[in-house]
C-alpha cells in the first residue's frame, strides 16, 4: 500500500488515531496480512462440514472439493451467495420503506407525502388512473402494486421490472430467462440452489447472478428510491460542505449513519425542533452531520453536511466531538462501539437486525418515529453535556460540494437550454466530442486503496479526457472530499470540451459558473438514477443502453451490495471496472465469462485493474470503442 497520496483528510485523522494510541481498520488489516490466497480466489468452500475445501488451481494440490465440486462451480456459488447479500439488502430496505410508506397512508406512521410531483410521474409509469383523484389514493394504488411483488406465487413478471425497466433490455432478459416474479422467492431459490448438492453447473449458476442482480437492481434499487422519492420528495440540487471539519465544537454533533432515511428524516426533524434544549445544554446549535448513505440521503434532500464515507466512519469518532451516533442498517462496523466507549459518544443502534455489544440500542419503529427520534436526539444533547470543556481534535478539514443530482433535477438544468427536448444539448455534445462519454464511479471506500487515492486519481484522469462522471455512495464522499464535486474542479481538472459544455450549463442553470465535473446523483441506492439517466439518453437516440459511450467502475470494492450492484449494470450491458478483483479468479471459466464471453451475452465485460491511470485508460477506450460503433469519431 503506497502513502504517498494518501488524502489530507486521512492523514490527519490518523494522526490523531496515533495520538491516543488508538487501533484502526489499518492496523487491523497489517495484523492479519497476507490475507488467505485461497479467499481471494474464490476457491475456499464452506458449504458442507466435510470442508473446508480449498482447491489450489495453479498448484499441484486438489482439483477439486471433497464433494468434487470444480474450482469454477465453487466461486460462481460463492459469487452468487454474495450477490444474494447484496440483493437481500436492498429489497429489505426497499420492503421496509415501502410498509412505512403503507402505514404512513393508513395514518400509523407521522410522515407526509413530500413527493407528489414523484407519485404523479410514477403512476403514469405503472397507468395508475390520476384525474380527480387525491395524491394519497394515486399513492396507495403505487403501494398496492408493489406489495403485491412480494406475495405473489403465480410466477407473473414483477411489476417494479416489467412495467419501470426499459422495454428492449427487458427482451433481452426475457430472452436469457433473467425475467423474476417474487423476490422473495428468488432469494429462497438462490440460497437453496447454492446450498449443498445442487446447482453445480458454473454457467446455470452465473445466469442465477445475473438475475439476483437484476432483482437488487429493479426491487432493490429502484423500487426503494422511487418509494422514498414519494415520501421524502425529490432531491434538488443544492450546495453542502464535506469532510470531518464539518464537526463543530461547540455544537451538538450527531452523525447519522446507515442507510434508511425512514430514521434519518426523523433525527433531522427533531434536531430542528429540539434546538432550543440543546442552547439551554450550552450549545450552539444541534449540528446533524451525515455519514455514509444515510449522509447522502440527507445531504441530497436538505443539504446536510457530509462527515465521513465507510473507512472514516471510526476515524470521525476519535475526534471526541461526536455527541451522537445513531445508525440504522448496513455498513456499520462493529467497532464504533468500542471506539465510542473512549469518548463521551453515545453510539445508538435502533434496527433489530443490527445489534452491537457495547451499543445503545433504542429500537426505532415508524410508528413510534417522533417519540423514539426526540429520545435520541435527547440523548446527543445528554451526551454533549458530559463532553462540554473537554479538549476535542478536528481536523479543520472540509470542502465545498455540490448534490442532489438526481434525474429530474439535470433534465431541470438541462430544459433551461432546450425547453422543449432538454436531452438534445447532451446528445448534440456527445456527437461533437465535447462529451467523450459517461462514467458511473460508484461504490465504497475500502482502505486497501484509501491511502493511495484510487478513486479520486481515477475520476481526474476521466474527467480530463472528457468523461463526464456521476457518482453515489461513499466514491461521492471521496469525491466530495478531494473537492472535485465543485465549479473549481471544472476549472482545474476538465478537458477542453468538458469544461466548455459545464461552463454553458452552469451559466443555463444561474450558478455563475460551471457546474462541477462531477455529479453527486446520491447514495448506493440511487445507481437506479444512473440507470434512468441512461435510459433517458437511450430511449432518445433510439438505441439500446449498451450501446451508449458509458461505462461502470466500483474502484474500492468493499460490501456485497456493490456486487450485486455491479451485476445490474451487466445485466444492462453496461462494461464495468473493478478493484480489487472479485473473487473468482480460482476458477478461468468464470473469470474468463465476466472478463470476455459475457459481451455476446448482454454485450458487457469486467475489467480488473487495481492502478488508477492504466483502469481510466481502459475505460476511455472502452467509451471509444462504443462511440465508433455508434459512428462518432
Ligand atoms: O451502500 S458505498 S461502504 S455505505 S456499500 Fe457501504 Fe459501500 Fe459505503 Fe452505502 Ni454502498
Amino acid at each position: 500500500m503506497t502513502l504517498l497520496n494518501q488524502p489530507p483528510v486521512e492523514a490527519a485523522l490518523l494522526q490523531i488515531a496515533r495520538k491516543k494510541g488508538m487501533d484502526t481498520g489499518r492496523d487491523r488489516l497489517a495484523e492479519m496480512s497476507p490475507q488467505c490466497g485461497f479467499g481471494e480466489l474464490g476457491t475456499c468452500c464452506r458449504t458442507c462440514y466435510m470442508g473446508p475445501c480449498r482447491i489450489d488451481p495453479f498448484g499441484d494440490g486438489p482439483k477439486t472439493g471433497i464433494c468434487g465440486i470444480t474450482p469454477d462451480a465453487m466461486v460462481a456459488r460463492n459469487l452468487l451467495r454474495e450477490t444474494v447479500g447484496g440483493a437481500a439488502s436492498h429489497v429489505g430496505h426497499a420492503r421496509h420503506v415501502l410498509l412505512t410508506l403503507r402505514d404512513v397512508l393508513d395514518g400509523k406512521a407521522p410522515y407526509e407525502i413530500k413527493g407528489e410531483a414523484k407519485v404523479l410521474s410514477l403512476a403514469k409509469v405503472f397507468g395508475v388512473p390520476t384525474d380527480g383523484r387525491e395524491v394519497k389514493d394515486v399513492c396507495r394504488d403505487l403501494v398496492d402494486i408493489a406489495l403485491e411483488d412480494f406475495g405473489r406465487q403465480d410466477e407473473l413478471p414483477n411489476n417494479w421490472v416489467s412495467k419501470r425497466a426499459p422495454k428492449g433490455e427487458q427482451e433481452m432478459w426475457a430472452n436469457l430467462g433473467l425475467m423474476y416474479s417474487n423476490p422473495h422467492n428468488e432469494i429462497e431459490t438462490a440460497m437453496h440452489a447454492t446450498s449443498m448438492g445442487n446447482d453445480a453447473d458454473p454457467a446455470s449458476l452465473m445466469m442465477r447472478v445475473l438475475k439476483m442482480s437484476l432483482i437488487d437492481g429493479w426491487t432493490g434499487l429502484a423500487l426503494c428510491v422511487d418509494l422514498q422519492d414519494m415520501l421524502f420528495g425529490v432531491p434538488e440540487v443544492s450546495v453542502t460542505q464535506a469532510a470531518v471539519g464539518v464537526l463543530d465544537e461547540k455544537s451538538v454533533n450527531v452523525a447519522a449513519h446507515g442507510h434508511n432515511p425512514v430514521l434519518s428524516e426523523k433525527i433531522l426533524e427533531w434536531a430542528f425542533k429540539l434546538e432550543d434544549e440543546a442552547i439551554a445544554a450550552g450549545a450552539d446549535r444541534i449540528n446533524v452531520v451525515g455519514v455514509c448513505c444515510t449522509g447522502n440521503e440527507l445531504s441530497m434532500r436538505h443539504g446536510v453536511k457530509l462527515a465521513a464515507h465507510n473507512s472514516q466512519s471510526e476515524l470521525i469518532l476519535m475526534t471526541g466531538a461526536v455527541d451522537a451516533m445513531v445508525v440504522d442498517i448496513q455498513c456499520i462496523w462493529p467497532q464504533l462501539a468500542q471506539v465510542a466507549k473512549c469518548f463521551d459518544t453515545a453510539f445508538i443502534t435502533t434496527d433489530p437486525m443490527v445489534r452491537i455489544p457495547d451499543a445503545r440500542h433504542m429500537p426505532f419503529e415508524p410508528e413510534h418515529a417522533d417519540e423514539t427520534a426526540r429520545e435520541i436526539v435527547r440523548a446527543a444533547i445528554a451526551a454533549f453535556g458530559a463532553r462540554k470543556g473537554k479538549p476535542v481534535d478536528i481536523p479543520q478539514i472540509s470542502t465545498s460540494a455540490m448534490a442532489g443530482f438526481s434525474v429530474e433535477a439535470i433534465v431541470g438544468v438541462l430544459a433551461k437550454l432546450n425547453a422543449e427536448d432538454p436531452i438534445k444539448p447532451v446528445i448534440d455534445n456527445v456527437a461533437n466530442g465535447n462529451i467523450h462519454g459517461f462514467a458511473g464511479i460508484v461504490g465504497c471506500s475500502s482502505i486497501r486503496f484509501r491511502d493511495g487515492a484510487m478513486t479520486e486519481e481515477l475520476v481526474k484522469n476521466l474527467i480530463a479526457q472528457d468523461v463526464l462522471v456521476v457518482t453515489t455512495g461513499c466514491t461521492a464522499h471521496i469525491c466530495a472530499q478531494a473537492g472535485l464535486l465543485t465549479p473549481e474542479a471544472t476549472e482545474r481538472y476538465a478537458g477542453p470540451g468538458l469544461k466548455a459544455v459545464l461552463s454553458v450549463l452552469g451559466r443555463a442553470a444561474g450558478l455563475g459558473g460551471a457546474l462541477p465535473p462531477v455529479w453527486h446523483m446520491g447514495a448506493c441506492v440511487d445507481n437506479s438514477r444512473i440507470v434512468d439517466l441512461l435510459a433517458a439518453v437511450a430511449d432518445r437516440l433510439g438505441v439500446k443502453i449498451g450501446q451508449l459511450p458509458a461505462v461502470g467502475s466500483a474502484p474500492e470494492l468493499v460490501q456485497e451490495k456493490a456486487v450485486s450492484i455491479g451485476g445490474s449494470f451487466l445485466a444492462l450491458g453496461v462494461s464495468t471496472h473493478i478493484a480489487p478483483a472479485p473473487r473468482i479468479l480460482g476458477g478461468p471459466m468464470v473469470t474468463k465469462l465476466l472478463s470476455e464471453d459475457l459481451a455476446d451475452v448482454t454485450g458487457a465485460v469486467v475489467h480488473v485493474e487495481l492502478e488508477a491511470k492504466r483502469a481510466a485508460d481502459w475505460m476511455v477506450e472502452h467509451i471509444s470503442q462504443k462511440r465508433a460503433a455508434l459512428g462518432l469519431s
